[in-house]
């Protein structure tokens, strides 16, 4: 079939939009018509060249919801009509990973999908010449229609808007989830959020849900202060605007420095602070930014040796199959808001005003309807 997409062509290009073709879904693969995409940073981070294992051409997204429309050979959890949503990590429920509960990190299809095909080695979409063109973290939402695997779809209830879900397939549960699952943060405890972007924010809120004290938000944008508090925090710190130190000013605010930190922004420096501003002798600090090609994090190991813990954190910690259809249900109930984060709704042809209103710190999430 033909389908329509924004391409990335090249790294640090616009996309470009076309009708590209697509192979139906092979055995144990789906046919999904997306609905609604979010753009996350890290469909900008490929698209900029920083990602070591950014491919091209591609279809990047991946923040999004849609209805099945077709279905492989042997596939038996999903059928023509169902809604879902598409998952980065994916969930076999049979490999070393999925059998482990420390980890949400299945490996079932995760290295074929970093090279860009499906598990077969091979890609459904190419261009109108025919040049193949690489799937994207295993879901390539920039388009109307894409394949996935069986075990890369969490079934939803039909009930919940597209516009609004697809939002929970990437920055809703990696932030509540890295406050539940991996963090898992006692009621008053103290944390500093370190970026209020479509992430910090959901980490902010799900420090609300569980009952966090003192939710300090750090970020450069004054307009995001206003945001933030509409979620949970606390105090506000502008590293601008703060005389001497950052590290110190957080220690002190905190009563000795914070139970958690989570740096939601992808750059190395702030990490070392985020684990620096944690408290002596059981702070933990928790890495969900994701930084460029050739970038290290490093902190004086004295700050372990005292009690910090440095982690990180994908997808929240989140198993998708399972805990993505709980997470649309906590939506649909009102434990959590995703609405007043969705600032701007874009049609597919204008998805490279998404990304500028990224760089212009103007956006939480632009969302994308097909
Ligand atoms: P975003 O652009 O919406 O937000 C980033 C925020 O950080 C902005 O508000 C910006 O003003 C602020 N900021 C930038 N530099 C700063 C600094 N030096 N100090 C303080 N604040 C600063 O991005 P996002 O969509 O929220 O994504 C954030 C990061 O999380 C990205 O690196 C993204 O790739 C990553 N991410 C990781 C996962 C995961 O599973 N680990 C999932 C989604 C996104
Ligand atoms: N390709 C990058 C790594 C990118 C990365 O860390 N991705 C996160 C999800 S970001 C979603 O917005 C993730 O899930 N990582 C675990 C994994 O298996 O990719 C690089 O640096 O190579
Ligand atoms: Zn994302
Ligand atoms: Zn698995």
């Amino acid at each position: 079939m033909k389908t329509r997409a924004a391409v990335a062509v090249e790294a640090g290009k616009p996309l470009e939009m076309m009708e590209v073709n697509l192979e139906g879904p092979r055995k144990g693969e789906v046919l999904v018509e997306i609905k609604a995409t979010g753009i996350c940073h890290t469909d900008e981070f490929t698209r900029s060249g920083d990602d070591p294992e950014g491919l091209f051409p591609a279809i990047l997204g991946h923040e999004g919801a849609g209805v099945v429309v077709e279905v492989g050979e042997g596939v038996t959890s999903l059928e023509v009509g169902d809604h879902v949503i598409p998952l980065y990590t994916a969930e076999c429920r049979e490999c070393e990973y999925c059998l482990n509960p420390k980890t949400n990190l299945c490996q079932k299809v995760r290295a074929t999908q970093g090279k860009g095909v499906m598990p077969d080695g091979t890609s459904r979409f190419s261009m109108p010449d025919g040049t193949m063109i690489h799937h994207y973290m295993g879901c390539s939402t920039f388009a109307n229609h894409t394949v996935l695997p069986e075990i890369s779809l969490a079934k939803v209830r039909r009930d919940a808007p597209f516009d609004k879900i697809c939002y929970i397939g990437c920055g809703v549960t990696t932030g509540v989830g890295a406050v539940i699952n991996t963090a898992k943060v006692e009621p008053g405890s103290n944390c500093v959020v370190f970026g209020l972007g479509g992430i910090g924010l959901n980490v902010i809120q799900g420090l609300r849900l569980v009952g966090a004290d003192m939710i300090v938000g750090v970020d450069l944008n004054e307009d995001k202060k206003s945001f933030a508090e509409q979620f949970g925090m606390t105090h506000f710190v502008n590293p601008k605007k703060v005389e001497g130190d950052l590290v110190a000013h957080l220690v002190e605010l905190t009563g000795g420095g914070a139970d958690y930190s989570f740096e939601c922004i992808g750059n190395v420096n702030v990490m070392r602070q985020a684990l620096e501003c944690a408290h002596k002798g059981w702070g933990e600090s928790i890495i969900i930014g994701v930084a460029g090609a050739g970038q290290e994090i490093s902190t004086r190991p004295f700050q372990l040796v005292t009690g910090r813990s440095w982690r990180g954190s994908a997808f929240g910690g989140a198993r998708g199959r399972t805990d993505v259809p709980k997470i649309v249900d906590w939506y649909m109930q009102g434990k959590i808001d995703i609405d007043p984060m969705i600032t701007h709704k874009l049609s597919l042809d204008d998805i490279n005003e998404g990304f500028e209103l990224m760089h212009a710190g103007k956006s939480i999430r632009a969302v994308v309807e097909f």
